[in-house]
């Protein structure tokens, strides 16, 4: 397989190919049952389908109070610049059920939306209808927040349409706005009530589906009726980039506005609130749906897939005449699947983590309840095109192929993308809840791969295989978000291979292979047997053992597809991340083995330290003269050595013979990383560069003081054998209250180290220059739990810092959640207060782990 992608004259080649998961029978019925949910991370409210390049599309708007003369802003995209507080998910299983708790003061508002799939609930004896039609029903309740009247009546919008977000450059836009093939009509209601509405569509490969939004009172029915419970408006148009549909609204609440102004005083005060006109283009691929109340009232927005040419005349839930070919989903019914959402939710929660047996109050385990469903709730499906830095022809960027990703994002407010070296902590805490989702997201990163036509045979090592785009920019939403500058992704920037930690998770759900067994399972007959048998019950106790059995062959058989894609980006990391290495695939300046470098440090721009994205840890501080030669650093080597041991580890228990000796590179890495990096005198890992020291430039000096994360790798990742002196060492760094130690968790760099808290630029505010990181403590706590179990001198003290570090980040990571309601992006190491984004609930997420100590 590698040897045919050396060969390959393509540019751009995506080696596990697109399709690799759905090629697997296995996932037909996952990916079948994952079709539509709340994949929009970077707006409030929203679903999607995982469809390529069309999708159908959803999502909430709402009026956020009085703005600039008197145009209300509209909420739409997640934005700390929207002063919410707080949002979030607080229940959500990833598959079939969600609840998010919306507060916005501003806009007088609370919302609750819930997202329910009733067809994939655990348990839906309770239903009292079919769901097998019903593809997402949504809810969403509006409370009064604040007594300001001039707030009311509230406001909020609920659109469908067909996405073409794939497009770039116009190029697929055009084919999937034309044609006629697809499209939304607005199917009037007859009954008198304005308080319902039906949008028909049509999806080109997915068929015909329908929207029924329907007002559903909140009140007793003997409460005062005079207030408006909810009237429904309309708007659909034609060829709108789902990306500007919030301007659609946007232009009409202008001209309204302007309308108002010029109205004889007289006549202002019948004007009324803004209401849509009522009207859709022929062929629109995007409705707009308004509701105008009083608060408390309630919205039910549900999809079902139509019957075709199905009479839809009486689109009412109350009357039952006969003669109706469907009625609305009964507001009743939404409410028994919600509950039994949750109910299901709640008892999954309790018995996959056990939080109650180890002690935590019920506020803490709402709070681990929030960290995962924000987790999951936050996964994305992005489609388009990553921009390529200097790929093109004329050294130009090159847009490169089109890709979808089924990703979770570290920040739903600020980067609500796909990154690298997140996704791999992420996968940790969704594979403890759901590992065939995990599994999926992985295939998905893989067929991002990008490999390039100049690689060829280096160092012995075969060709020289994949990059992984460190971070994910796919799709017009997501363009929208990053400056011009920042688009471009560079092929020599690697990112931390975390999703190996994941393969390692996901190999201890394998059944132990002994070596001399051949590369056939040997379940395999029984499975088979079982599968056969699945419909009776002749198979005896083969056919339940099988279940489990047929899963573990599943997954065998997805890793055997992975192994070759890993290895390609292994390799690729093993040959570009060398000091000397000019270019993807050129052949290396001499440096030793065990000597790597993360490649593309910037070259400084008057900072006062380069910054090195590639190593996750951006400014965290290096050698003060970057160096593409004289300069190797210790987390690299680390996280290679921990590739190899993971890559040997997996091609042995697939039974697949490795392409590179994987368990010989890791000792002579584990020997460069000694040999090179190791100060006998300060006990510890250095980086080596060119550094000024003592006020002059010294030629590849270890760089002693540097002491932080980067230094504590060997020992996060589990590299040193448990005997070791080193971990001694490091044990005693970590713990000292004058390096890394601090009352809230592990800080990223010594508070004796001269760059402490320091900014790299003026207004620049530190980084990973002292907060605290929650990734990394994650790390910490699995090596010292490591450590305090396997035998050897330093087992004791490893047992004591674990306890006391677990109890410090709890304090501060729920804490922290209940002063502010949210999970935040990093924590500072003298207040323990939150920083930065927020809600960071990618690696931060991992609380959940820590509290039910799974590592
Ligand atoms: C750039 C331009 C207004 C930075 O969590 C994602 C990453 C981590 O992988 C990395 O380790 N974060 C950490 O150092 C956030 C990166 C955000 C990039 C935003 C957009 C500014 O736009």
């Amino acid at each position: 397989e590698a040897q045919s992608t050396c060969a390959d004259p393509k540019r751009w080649l995506n080696p596990g190919g697109h399709d690799m998961l759905s090629e697997l029978p296995s996932f037909g019925q996952h990916n079948a049952s994952m079709l539509w949910g709340t994949y929009r991370p970077g707006v409030y409210f929203g679903f999607k389908t995982r469809t390529s390049p069309v999708s159908v599309t959803g999502g909430l708007m709402w009026h956020g109070g009085d703005g600039h003369n008197g145009l209300p802003p509209l909420r739409h995209e997640c934005s700390e610049g929207d002063g919410l507080g707080p949002y979030g998910w607080v229940e959500h299983d990833g598959r079939s059920y969600g609840k998010q708790d919306i507060v916005d003061k501003k806009a007088g508002v609370r919302l609750v939306t819930s997202m329910v799939k009733p067809a994939q609930l655990k348990d839906h004896s309770s239903s009292d209808r079919d769901t097998s039609d019903v593809l997402l029903a949504s809810r969403v309740e509006v409370f009064p927040a604040g007594s300001d009247a001039s707030l009311r009546p509230s406001t909020i919008y609920f659109y469908i349409g067909l996405d073409c977000n794939a497009a770039v450059n116009n190029d697929s836009e055009e084919s999937c706005f034309a044609g006629g093939t697809s499209g939304l009509e607005v199917v009037h209601p007859e009954s008198s009530s304005q308080q319902s509405l039906l949008v028909r569509g049509a999806h080109p490969q997915h068929g015909a589906f329908d929207l029924e939004a329907a007002v559903v009172s909140n009140r007793d029915s003997d409460s005062s009726s005079s207030e408006m419970e909810g009237v429904v408006a309309f708007l659909g148009k034609k060829g709108v980039p789902m990306a500007d549909a919030k301007k659609e609204v946007e232009k009409r609440l202008e001209a309204h506005r302007r309308a108002s102004r010029r109205a004889p005083t007289s006549e202002k005060a019948d004007r009324g609130p803004f209401v849509l006109p009522n009207e859709a283009d022929a062929g629109s691929n995007v409705v707009l749906v308004q509701v105008v109340g009083e608060a408390p009232f309630t919205v039910d927005f549900v999809v079902r897939a139509s019957t075709p040419g199905g009479d839809v005349k009486t689109p009412t839930a109350s009357s039952g005449d006969g003669t109706m070919a469907r009625q609305f989903v009964a507001p009743a019914t939404v409410s028994g699947w919600l509950e039994a959402g949750s109910r299901s939710f709640s008892e999954q929660f309790r018995e996959r983590f056990s939080l109650e047996d180890k002690g935590f109050e019920e506020r803490d385990v709402a709070a681990a309840k929030a960290a995962l469903s924000n987790m999951l709730g936050g996964m994305g499906y992005f489609t388009g095109r990553s921009e390529v830095r200097g790929a093109g022809r004329d050294g130009g960027n090159e847009v490169s192929f089109e890709t979808s990703l089924f990703t979770a994002v570290p920040s739903r407010s600020f980067f609500p993308r796909g990154f690298l070296w997140d996704e791999g902590f992420h996968q940790l805490l969704v594979s403890a809840w759901d590992r065939t989702t995990s599994v999926d997201v992985l295939g998905h990163w893989l067929s991002v791969m990008h490999v390039h036509d100049t690689a060829g045979e280096v160092a012995g090592m075969g060709c020289s295989g994949g990059w992984l785009p460190r971070e994910q920019i796919l799709g017009e939403e997501a363009r929208r978000r990053v400056p011009e500058a920042f688009m471009a992704q560079d092929v020599s920037v690697a990112n931390p291979p975390t999703l190996l930690l994941l393969v390692e998770r996901l190999l201890s759900d394998l059944p132990e292979r002994s070596s001399d067994e051949d590369s056939t399972p040997a379940t395999e007959t029984c499975t088979a047997e079982a599968d056969a048998n699945a419909a009776g019950a002749s198979s005896q106790g083969c056919s339940r053992v099988g279940d489990k059995q047929a899963e573990e062959l599943e997954l065998g058989e997805f890793l055997r597809k992975a192994y070759p894609v890993l290895d390609l980006w292994i390799r690729w990391l093993l040959i570009t991340q060398r000091p000397g290495a000019t270019g993807w695939g050129r052949q290396a300046k001499k440096a030793p083995l065990g000597a790597f470098q993360w490649r593309g440090r910037d070259p400084g721009d008057g900072r006062l330290n380069a910054l090195t994205l590639a190593s996750g840890l951006d400014d965290y501080p290096r050698a003060s003269h970057p160096s593409q030669n004289d300069e190797w650093h210790v987390d690299v080597v680390s996280w290679l050595a921990l590739s190899c041991r993971s890559m040997q580890r997996l091609s042995t228990a697939i039974g697949v013979e490795g392409s590179v000796p994987y368990g010989h590179l890791f000792d002579e890495l584990m020997e460069g990383l000694l040999e090179f990096h190791w100060d006998q005198e300060e006990e510890a890992f250095f980086d080596r560069g060119l550094h000024v020291s003592d006020g002059r430039l010294v030629d590849e000096v270890i760089m002693r003081c540097k002491n932080g994360y980067v230094s504590m790798f060997p020992l996060l990742l589990k590299l040193l054998p448990p005997e070791s002196p080193a971990v001694g060492s490091l044990l005693a760094q970590m713990r000292d209250s004058t390096q890394l130690w601090s009352p809230h968790g592990l800080r990223s760099l010594s508070a004796s180290d001269p760059f402490y808290q320091v900014e790299n630029n003026p207004g620049d505010e530190p980084y990973w220059r002292g907060h605290i990181w929650v990734n990394v403590n994650y790390l910490a706590l699995a090596a010292l739990s490591h450590y305090s179990q396997a035998e050897g001198p330093f087992r004791k003290d490893a047992g004591r810092i674990y306890t006391e570090l677990r109890t410090n980040l709890l304090r501060t990571l729920l804490g922290g959640y209940q002063s502010t309601g949210y999970f935040w992006e990093q924590y500072d190491d003298r207040s323990g207060r939150g920083l930065r984004s927020h809600p960071f609930t990618g690696w931060t997420a991992l609380v959940v782990l820590i509290m039910a100590e799974i590592y």
